[in-house]
């Protein structure tokens, strides 16, 4: 019937947020079920769970006039909550990591991090580059676009909360890590901005540690530190299979966890996020286990 499609049709467009598929917002909860908590506290830390963050508005929102970015209120709406509650935790003098969701939460976690610090560096491990801006981009879904606005390349609209004057992450101290699905005119802002990408080829190439070592260096040359922003589809889907973007070819399970290892070992670690975890997509939680796995590499679990 057609009143029971529309319906149907308005809940599935209440889930869509910034990805083009239902089920990110679900990511949270499979990682608290996957057991996050207990697993931080057994590395020595106390844990203070802030919860999720739910948006105040319930409905999908078109935004009048020419903006072309999806559900652009809702998501702007999470991301100064987002945004207040890093910078908090940060101003406690604590260590926020961040479970999503999908990438279009960095727009509020690293604009807090950098306000916070004043320069940092960041490390991006994603399949995609997330270096559209409101031209650019595609399908105007905001998750392709957060890392251009943190380096000052726009969509500005999605940093609403920025403070007046607060720097930009600057695209030298930018690296990403994993690439094998930009966009041809992402390619070219991403060369022309400046910012250090690693595609799958380079990895074959020279293998993992010799990446590493590059990007911590790129990273925090000049800056307080560097925060991990880590999309779980960087990762091979034979691992990773929950997540709403899948690209074959991606980082191993090892690959992956070296990275992070090697991240805590640096001791620039100033916060970090997990992302795109999509539990409707997921095989028995698979994928968020392996996000609880990664997050204690990054907070110094070690094989030894
Ligand atoms: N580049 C495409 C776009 O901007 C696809 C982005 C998919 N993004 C993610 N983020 N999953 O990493 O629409
Ligand atoms: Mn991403
Ligand atoms: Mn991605």
């Amino acid at each position: 019937k057609k009143e029971e499609l529309d319906y149907a049709l308005e809940k599935v467009k209440e889930c869509l947020k910034g990805a083009s598929c239902l089920g990110a917002d679900l990511g949270p909860k499979a990682i608290r079920c996957a057991g996050l908590v207990d697993a931080i506290n057994g590395l020595g830390y106390i844990v203070r769970d802030c919860g999720d963050i739910n948006p105040s508005l319930k409905t999908i929102d078109s935004v009048p006039g020419s903006v072309r970015l999806n559900n652009l209120k809702l998501v702007n709406d999470v991301n100064a909550k987002l945004y207040k509650m890093v910078k908090e935790t940060l101003s406690f003098g604590n260590f926020p990591l961040v479970c999503g969701g999908d990438h279009s939460l960095a727009a509020g976690s690293v604009t807090a991090v950098q306000r916070h610090f004043g320069k940092i560096g960041i490390i991006w491990v994603d399949a995609h580059g997330d270096f559209n801006n409101e031209e650019s981009s595609p399908s105007g879904n905001i998750h392709g676009t957060p890392l251009s606005a943190i380096c000052g390349g726009g969509p500005e609209n999605i940093l609403p909360f920025k403070e007046n004057n607060a720097e930009y992450v600057s695209p030298r101290n930018t690296v990403i890590i994993g690439a094998r699905a930009l966009d041809d005119e992402e390619k070219r802002l991403l060369k022309q901005a400046g910012v250090t990408v690693f595609g799958m080829d380079e990895i074959d190439r020279r293998g993992i540690s010799s990446i590493v070592e590059d990007a911590i260096k790129i990273a925090s040359a000049d800056t307080e530190g560097i925060y991990l922003s880590f999309d779980l589809d960087a990762v091979d889907p034979f691992h990773a299979p929950g997540v709403g973007t899948p690209v074959k070819g991606g980082l191993t399970y090892r690959e992956a966890h070296y990275l992070c290892e090697q991240l805590f070992f640096s001791d620039k670690l100033l916060g970090c996020e997990i992302v795109e975890l999509n539990p409707i997509l997921d095989l028995k939680n698979e994928t968020g286990e392996f996000a609880v796995s990664l997050a204690c590499s990054m907070l110094g679990k070690t094989i030894l």
